[in-house]
């Protein structure tokens, strides 16, 4: 069957990224037992590939919350999954149905319920529960997953296990207390307020302890950690080596946000938030020691969509009451879901298929030779294409490409540097706003890369680009990324822009 259309694009054949952060293995799941694959190929999380494809949402049902992080404000969405900043819908267990009943009805890719926040989904049990339940009723299909900081994890993992909640999120900061006392100013335990090293303390035993406990039942746990710079940015690979002996399936290293405008402790306190090349540094050292995820959004607890593309305002609940007044038949809609998630899982099988056959490792079989550099691209992509003009582009993807092949590093977000609605020909960027200085911001975004992967680009930014250092590249609008930055690393080499410094070549 032909696939749906994901926002304004079909996935293109041969598209999809099979890195999932560790390489260009030509089935970034194949290494996984079967039960295992199953759960997370259609994961828009746990699977970089799936989040090509697929879509999650978040349901806001839980508002309280047990601890205190400072880079967390209660007015706010919770920082652990959720961008601080964008208050929520606050819903009740029934409303929350209804919206899921009737996003995965408008959105078919939709494959995951995720509950996040904006306070603790533990923390709000019943909430919490209620919402799963009344929802492994009505669509079985959809798969159920929490986030949590972990404190009431332990009580709590039957429950999870009974619900059939497949995937848990526990955001761990750190495994000492001496640490969690400088990002935890209290917990609530046993009707007391905790504070310092001994609730840090109290936080870590129940976090780990949780985590035995998930494990030992078969559920996938992602653990989550936000990178503060000069507070964990050194323990944190301490951190990936433990919970991975523990069983954690995934790590997501994240850069903290603090900004002084959401009232949080280290906002105001002017706490910096690491780098890019700070957080790509850490990623690549904790990856020795487990898979990492390297494509989270830091997304809001009412997120819908696909990861990036949020769609939560066309279904705020008054949206809803609207959209449902037609009558929406929901068995149909989950028979029409299985019909779209079968044909996505049956064409990414296809394309690995066709990866497989052709892939070799690129030294052997192409010629490149080990003793050249590597280069960081960025590409401004969608659905695993080089798709977006370069002035619409709201992120950029950034791949490295070396000699034993690309592999996806992360995202790093950009404000919209083009105003024009229409077409993004030359000159349309000098109707922005400022064009200047959202360009100068743009470009200083994409420090380190040395190729930028656009459909489109005007005369401007392309000048700009170049002085920077930084070479645009229109040639290969809406072909499969990785083959479009495997074809420009070629193209460098092939100039003879790949060398490497002679001390380099000798150690090489
Ligand atoms: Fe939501 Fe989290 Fe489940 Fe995903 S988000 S509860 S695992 S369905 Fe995903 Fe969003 Fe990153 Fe979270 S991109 S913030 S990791
Ligand atoms: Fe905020 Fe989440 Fe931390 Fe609670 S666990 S304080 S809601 S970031």
């Amino acid at each position: 069957m032909e696939l749906p259309v994901i926002g304004n694009i079909a996935p293109a054949a041969g598209s999809g990224c099979a890195s999932s952060g560790c390489g260009t293995a030509p089935d970034a799941l194949g290494h996984l037992p079967d039960h295992i694959r199953a759960k997370v190929q259609d994961h828009p999380c746990y699977s970089e590939e799936a989040h090509h494809y697929f879509a999650r949402m978040h349901v806001a049902v839980a508002p309280a919350c047990n601890i205190q992080c400072n880079y967390c404000n209660r007015k706010y969405d919770c920082a652990n999954e959720s961008r601080p900043g964008v208050v929520s819908e606050l819903l009740t267990p029934d409303q929350a149905i209804k919206k899921v009943l009737t996003v995965a009805a408008k959105i078919p890719q939709m494959t995951v319920l995720g509950i996040a926040g904006p306070g603790d989904p533990l923390a709000n049990p019943s909430r919490t529960f209620e919402t799963f339940r009344q929802l492994s009723e009505r669509a079985p299909d959809i798969k159920l997953c929490v986030s949590t900081n972990g404190l009431n994890l332990p009580q709590y993992a039957d429950e999870i296990a009974k619900y059939n909640i497949d995937h848990v999120t526990i955001t761990i900061n750190c495994i000492d207390p001496e640490v969690g006392a400088k990002i935890y100013p209290w917990i609530f335990w046993e009707n007391k307020r905790i504070r310092g090293v001994e609730g840090a303390k109290i936080l870590i035993e129940q976090q780990q302890k949780g985590l035995e406990m998930l494990t030992a039942r078969g559920i996938l746990v992602k653990v989550n950690s936000v990178l503060i710079p000069g507070v964990n940015d050194q323990h944190l690979k301490e951190v990936s080596k433990v919970v991975k002996a523990k069983g954690a399936f995934l790590h997501n290293v994240m850069p903290l946000i603090a900004e002084a405008e959401h009232g949080t402790y280290y906002g105001l306190m002017g706490q910096p938030s690491p780098t890019a090349e700070q957080l790509q540094d850490l990623q690549d050292a904790c990856s020795g020691d487990m898979a990492m995820m390297r494509h989270c959004r830091q997304c809001r607890a009412d997120a819908v969509g696909m990861l990036g593309e949020d769609r939560g305002s066309e279904f705020t609940m008054d949206k809803i009451d609207q959209l449902t007044l037609g009558d929406i038949d929901y068995e149909a809609a989950m028979v029409r879901r299985k019909e779209v998630h079968d044909a996505i899982i049956e064409q990414l099988d296809q394309q690995r298929e066709a990866k497989r056959s052709q892939h070799a490792a690129l030294p052997t079989d192409t010629g490149i030779p080990l003793n050249i550099r590597t280069v960081l691209m960025a590409v401004a992509g969608k659905n695993g294409v080089v798709a977006e003009h370069f002035g619409h582009a709201r992120e950029f993807l950034i791949y490295e490409a070396s000699p034993s092949g690309v592999r996806f590093i992360s995202h790093r977000k950009t404000d919209l540097y083009c105003s024009g609605l229409d077409t993004c020909g030359e000159g349309d960027e000098a109707s922005a706003a400022e064009p200047e200085s959202v360009l100068d911001k743009t470009i200083a975004t994409l420090v380190g890369c040395e190729v930028v992967l656009c459909s489109k680009i005007g005369y401007e930014p392309w000048g700009k680009l170049e002085a920077s250092g930084i070479q645009p590249n229109g040639e290969h609008a809406m072909e499969p990324i990785e083959d479009a930055v495997l074809a420009v690393y070629k193209e460098m080499l092939a100039n003879g822009k790949l060398a490497l410094p002679v001390a380099k070549r000798e150690a090489a």
